[in-house]
């Protein structure tokens, strides 16, 4: 069997409370996230070559990978839900850390003409995004920043962006708490996000790695 693997969350479910429930936190990431790992790991379980590659590269690669197009797409949703959580709770963080400095904080003024407009673009984008789905801030191999929604579990990787920052915006990240009220999630996660670490995914593009 394939061994892709769900990490722990770097800090408690009732960490990002009252931003984000326990509950939701809980379900999220030990229900959801697992699910998508596991039904990732039974997608590759016929194709080691292919399962031997981190699940990035799987998704950089979607359209030509080696493997029946039933079990494409299970790489696609899974894969994609896989890679996306796991960004996902690596850019939370209790607290949140306050704003974007460096390299990111420059480009982010330049592209958008401020850290307001942008957030106001993702909001933008996570709540026309109909169903489900994810709002992302995302960069191209050269710095280049740009706002994008994607249906699903599709990740920028496949579009030959490098995601930076992602907001989840399925029912399941938001319902015990906010109900049909999407907007106002998408509002209250700015407290919680780690733009630490938005910064330093950045500054990797910038490096090359
Ligand atoms: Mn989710």
């Amino acid at each position: 069997m394939p061994e892709y693997t769900l990490a722990p969350l770097p800090f408690a479910h009732d960490a990002l409370e009252p931003h984000i429930d326990a509950k939701t936190m809980e379900i999220h990431h030990g229900k959801h996230h697992q699910a998508y790992v596991n039904n990732l790991n039974a997608a590759l379980k016929d194709f080691p070559a292919v399962s031997e590659l981190p699940v990035e590269n799987l998704l950089v690669d979607l359209d030509v990978l080696p493997v029946p197009d039933a079990t494409k797409n299970a790489v696609r949703n899974n894969g994609g839900g896989h890679a996306n959580h796991t960004l996902f709770w690596d850019i939370l963080t209790p607290g949140g850390s306050n704003v974007p400095v460096g390299k990111l904080a420059d480009k982010i003024n330049d592209t958008f003409g401020g850290l307001d407009q942008l957030k106001a673009q993702m909001n933008d984008a996570g709540a026309k995004r109909f169903g489900s789905g994810w709002s992302w801030l995302a960069t191209d191999e050269l710095g280049n920043l740009q706002v994008l929604s994607t249906a699903n579990q599709d990740s920028p990787l496949s579009q030959n962006l490098v995601p930076l920052l992602g907001i989840d915006v399925w029912e399941h990240a938001y319902y015990l708490s906010y109900q049909n009220r999407r907007p106002d999630y998408l509002a209250a996660i700015w407290n919680v996000v780690n733009w630490d670490k938005v910064g330093a995914r950045y500054d990797a593009v910038l490096a090359g790695k």
